[in-house]
């Protein structure tokens, strides 16, 4: 927080209206933005946090042709089921708005024509594929076709998912028009760019050199950037879903979604405003307003490069004073992916994981990817409960509570005279409040979590190593002023935990009888003064159990195993051939009589094989699956008129038939129950 900080303006990056939200993107957008916003509210400055629905670009309009919907329908559900995760964890917005509202589509539409009107744009004509039977423009994820590098025949315009080539629609061979099915035909098209290039040393000037502060990975990206030279970015699209650009020579044209999205922010904010009756240009035009962008890294380029250089073009706006983006969360050593359903969905987790919305926020803030990707696992999960919110946090408040009540009626006791223990314990209520602050204030969230986690578990050790409990019939003065200071922290905790774990901390507020209190009065020892009387104590956790946590991995699996069954499935079947073909084979059932490795060789065996019609030797790779003594007397299908043909240097007579699984391992081909050797198979 470098500048001097009147105002803030803090943005959550808008999640598409095309599906619901995951674990990922809580901890790598909302959870930490959520917890510098609240960190600001208690500091008590003047923040508005905005976020939205993202409901243009084409994987909307291409999930709505799917499920034979209109894209409205798409994005309105989506809206209310994203709307509600965020509402259910926490996620405190002042306005979640949608990009869909009039209010935006005026407001991208009067941005664009502000651009347009001085003259910021290049026009520009290029050739594009078009569909003649739909009559329309194709976007790339509208197009299919052979994958030039591969093969795969169902690669995208922009990208081959089998072998993960980006593209472009004109590398495709027999490419095809996944509206119509037709062959698209190049037309010439007009659009509008933002010459980037034009930007670029002011870019240079802004970021590299006068935002040395910003997180590496966000920094390194921009620098990457820049020194790879910028290009002109089209910010218009042939489509009909979106804000039809505003210009009468532009007709069946709509924004770029990426320009419009980030436009959204001030939408949204005017849409709070109205509601609200406030200034929304308070929070986008003066110099004294902090703008914070919170984001992944997949969108580092569009909010440190492309919509900085609108908000300059335009001229009105402030720039952002910090975009810390963070990387991604993998799930169980595996990308999150949501046409894989390889995900933790929010709303389903509410589901498994009634009120633990705490739980989940601490787990991932606690394994945020702030510097490098980083995977989420339920064992962790289980275990930062366990270990730390139901060890530490909870055990340390319930002790203090539960022995106050028993001990004083549940009356603050006055602390009495000093010991070093205890003015070592007062020396960390000052420090650790204001190191979880700064901590917040750089962006450093698990570093943050771990400091408010001393504040617990120095509490809890207090506790333990003063014994209050055992104490009380021997020095009952000496416990009054430990039970004291352990509400003390208690109080505290209120505070300095409540960005992280909100409804825990409003829970413990409420047993401890406080009003609200603000980061200033943390690192008190008089929060609480004697006399003062508490509620009944409540559990804030509890212990996960195994099988809880047994049943989601088992989850997993099964969705893994879907997954591998659906990759079966999807593997395309080879070329035709005809019965006479088919009728040429020769396959017999029978015996394996030998079987050794065949030297130097991990995948092969050399069998001796009883055919039914001779013994013969076959060469076969199936040695990573199968002890030869093991597969003596095995019965098995085999190709019998295979022409012969030499393996390492031994003449194998014939094949195997095996069944390959989705990881690669191997089962014999066989008949429901043994036959005679010999037997055909056809
Ligand atoms: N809708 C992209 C994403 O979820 C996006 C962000 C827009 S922020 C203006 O990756
Ligand atoms: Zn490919």
């Amino acid at each position: 927080m470098s500048k001097s900080s009147k105002r803030y303006t803090v943005t959550a990056a808008l999640p598409y209206a095309n599906g619901p939200v995951h674990i990922g993107h809580l901890a790598g957008v909302y959870v930490p933005a959520d917890i510098f916003v609240r960190y600001l509210r208690s500091r008590k400055k003047d923040v508005l946090f905005v976020c939205g629905s993202d409901e243009h670009g084409v994987p909307i309009t291409i999930r709505a042709q799917k499920e034979g919907v209109s894209p409205q329908q798409v994005v309105d559900k989506y809206h209310r089921i994203i709307g509600d995760s965020f509402r259910e964890f926490g996620i405190s917005f002042d306005v979640y708005s949608r990009t869909s509202a009039p209010v935006h589509h005026q407001t991208a539409s009067d941005f664009f024509k502000k651009l347009h009107a001085d003259d910021a744009f290049e026009v520009k004509e290029s050739e594009q594929y078009y569909d003649e039977k739909a009559g329309q423009f194709l976007a790339d994820r509208y197009i299919k076709g052979t994958c030039p590098n591969c093969g795969y025949t169902e690669a995208y315009g922009d990208q081959c998912e089998s072998c993960g080539t980006s593209l472009s629609p004109s590398d495709l061979k027999d490419p095809r028009s996944m509206l119509s099915g037709a062959k698209p035909v190049m037309r010439k098209t007009t659009h509008w760019y933002l010459p980037l290039n034009d930007y670029e040393s002011w870019l240079r000037k802004w970021i590299l050199e006068g935002h040395k502060e910003w997180k590496s990975n966000v920094y390194g990206q921009v620098k990457s950037w820049i020194d790879q030279g910028l290009q002109p970015r089209a910010v218009t699209r042939d489509l009909d879903w979106g804000v039809p650009v505003p210009l009468k020579e532009a007709e069946g044209k709509v924004l770029y979604v990426w320009f419009d999205a980030p436009i959204g922010y001030i939408s949204a904010t005017k849409d709070w405003a109205e509601k609200s009756g406030k200034s929304w240009e308070e929070y986008w035009k003066d110099e004294d307003t902090n703008l914070v962008h919170f984001i992944g890294k997949d969108n580092i380029v569009f909010h440190c490069i492309i919509f900085p250089a609108m908000l300059k073009a335009h001229g009105d706006f402030i720039l952002p004073e910090n975009v810390p983006a963070n990387e991604f969360l993998n799930l169980e050593g595996n990308k999150i992916s949501t046409s894989r359903n390889w995900a933790v969905w929010l709303h389903e987790y509410l589901q498994e994981f009634p009120e633990k919305q705490d739980v989940l926020r601490y787990a991932l803030c606690a394994n945020a990817p702030e510097t490098k990707d980083n995977d989420f696992t339920w064992k962790d999960f289980q275990a930062k409960n366990n270990n730390e919110l139901v060890a530490i946090l909870g055990n340390f408040v319930n002790r203090a509570l539960v022995l106050t009540h028993k001990f004083y009626d549940g009356k603050v006791p006055a602390a009495g005279e000093l010991f070093d223990i205890d003015n070592e314990l007062i020396a960390k209520i000052k420090k650790l409040p204001a190191q979880t602050g700064e901590n917040i204030e750089q962006y450093k969230f698990r570093e943050a979590l771990n400091t408010m986690m001393e504040l617990a578990r120095a509490g809890n050790k207090y506790l333990a190593d003063t014994e209050p409990w055992k104490l009380v019939k021997e020095n009952p003065e000496r416990v009054k002023t430990i039970m004291n200071l352990g509400l003390q922290i208690a109080a505290n905790l209120t505070i300095v935990a409540a960005p992280f774990i909100p409804f825990a901390m409003d829970k413990l507020q409420k047993m401890l009888n406080l009003s609200d209190l603000y980061w200033s009065e943390a690192g008190r020892t008089d929060l609480l003064q004697e006399g003062h009387q508490l509620e009944a104590a409540q559990l804030l956790f509890e212990k996960i159990e195994d099988q809880k946590v047994e049943e989601q991995v088992k989850k997993l699996e099964d969705t893994k195993a879907a997954n591998e069954a659906e990759n079966i499935k999807a593997a395309p079947a080879k070329g035709e051939v005809t019965y006479d073909d088919f009728m040429k084979m020769d396959i017999r059932i029978g015996t394996i009589l030998e079987a050794e490795k065949v030297k130097k060789s991990k995948k092969l065996l050399k069998l001796k094989v009883d055919t039914g019609i001779d013994q013969r030797t076959i060469v076969s790779g199936i040695g990573q699956y199968f002890e030869p003594e093991k597969i003596i007397g095995q019965q098995v299908s085999v190709l019998v008129n295979l022409a012969p043909r030499p393996i390492m240097g031994i003449e194998s007579q014939g094949m195997i038939l095996m069944a390959e699984d989705s990881d690669g391992s191997l089962t014999f081909v066989l008949p429901g129950k043994k036959v005679a050797d010999g037997s055909g198979v056809s």
